[in-house]
């Protein structure tokens, strides 16, 4: 078990807009956490994270006892473990589930359109790259206006243009992000979190694309401030709630009013899992990748999110089977238990992120390493 002493607080390396970090931090807020965000600036940052997990990616927390850590999703998880008492992950092993389901979705789906939102319109591109050359770089002796062409191009073609986003899908794209803020608004006009009055770790995995991106960056946050003001309230509830203070436990069963984001999971966000295994199987660095109303060219291949896909797998196979088959049962309804597991072998590397959270093999896109 962990010793949490506020005189010692944890550290959290990264920027204060950074998707991973904004995670990280609602979830130590909501669990009462002592922790210290701060920021070292390149080229330190990067040489000492691959000399401390391996790999050089946002955010980095740092121990106590000195041990450092990476990897949003397996940090949360290791917390968990550590910790007794008002756990974010609910009993219920369908419910538990569906929010790890729901925490995948968030941080590996919504990173494209966040990141689109950020660096395609020049509201979004010039904060941002003002704000990260002036927050990250600034020990690198060029101007700034250098460091911010250079922070937009590199994001670009690392995410956007260069991760599947062409002219011809920008309008789909944008179109799945209203039709997420509609779902979320739906959600959260009858209670303040997605399994009622206590924040779960799915709430925390939306504080992802939403905390530091939807709700931070000029466009799509005057989208939100127009046509989902419940969805604002709730990013603004998540981050001052302390789960300590919520008495009531999570509601029964799986509402309703999930039902739309888990179907869009099982017709688009788990057969991109699919595709991207077929690109690894295939040692292809990008692959085309067609659902009903979307159509991206050339995305790029993760084998990170080979990764992700087995650990859903995992958390599956986790499931009593005194659960099991009215699990499957419900998966099924929503259209997420074939393309689950529709790959039979996954091509993960030997011991792909066993290590985690205090070793990494790799990045969540193998770009810029
Ligand atoms: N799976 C990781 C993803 C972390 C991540 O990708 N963070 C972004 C910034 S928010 C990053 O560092 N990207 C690496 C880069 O741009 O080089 C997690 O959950 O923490």
């Amino acid at each position: 078990m962990i010793n949490l002493d506020s005189a010692k607080p944890i550290i959290l390396y990264g920027s204060n807009i950074s998707y991973f970090t904004g995670k990280m931090e609602n979830y130590f807020k909501i669990k009462e956490i002592p922790y210290e965000r701060k920021v070292l600036k390149y080229p330190k940052f990067e040489k000492t994270m691959k000399e401390k997990v391996g790999i050089h990616q946002m955010p980095a927390v740092e121990l106590p006892d000195g041990r450092w850590m990476t990897d949003s999703t397996k940090m949360i998880q290791w917390f968990e473990s550590q910790i007794s008492g008002n756990s974010l992950i609910p009993e219920d092993p369908l419910q538990a589930f569906i929010c790890f389901l729901l925490e995948d979705w968030a941080d590996e789906w919504w990173w494209r359109p966040a990141m689109h939102y950020r660096w395609h319109y020049s509201e979004g591109a010039n904060f941002a790259s003002r704000h990260l050359a002036e927050e990250l770089l600034s020990s690198i002796p060029v101007p700034l206006w250098i460091k911010k062409i250079f922070l937009t191009r590199r994001q670009r073609t690392g995410y956007t243009t260069g991760d599947g986003i062409t002219k011809k899908n920008v309008k789909q794209i944008e179109e799945n992000f209203v039709s997420l803020l509609g779902n979320l608004e739906v959600i959260f006009k009858n209670r303040p979190f997605l399994f009622g009055n206590r924040p779960s770790i799915a709430d925390v995995g939306l504080s992802g694309p939403f905390f530091r991106h939807f709700a931070l960056d000029p466009i799509p946050l005057e989208i939100i401030r127009q046509e989902a003001p419940f969805v604002l309230k709730w990013v603004s509830t998540l981050w001052s709630t302390k789960v300590s203070k919520c008495d009531e436990n999570y509601i029964d069963g799986i509402p309703n009013d999930l039902e739309p984001l888990l179907r869009e999971i099982g017709n688009t966000y788990l057969p991109y899992l699919c595709a991207n295994v077929d690109a690894v199987n295939s040692k292809k660095k990008n692959f085309d990748f067609k659902t009903e109303k979307m159509f991206f060219k050339k995305a790029r291949f993760s084998q990170y999110r080979v990764w992700c896909l087995d650990e859903l797998r995992k958390h599956f196979e986790s499931i009593p089977k005194e659960n099991s088959s009215a699990s499957k049962q419900k998966l099924m309804e929503f259209g997420c238990w074939e393309p689950l597991w529709r790959n039979k072998n996954l091509p993960l590397l030997d011991n792909q992120e066993v290590e985690l959270p205090f070793k990494a093999n790799r990045k969540m896109l193998g770009v810029n390493e």
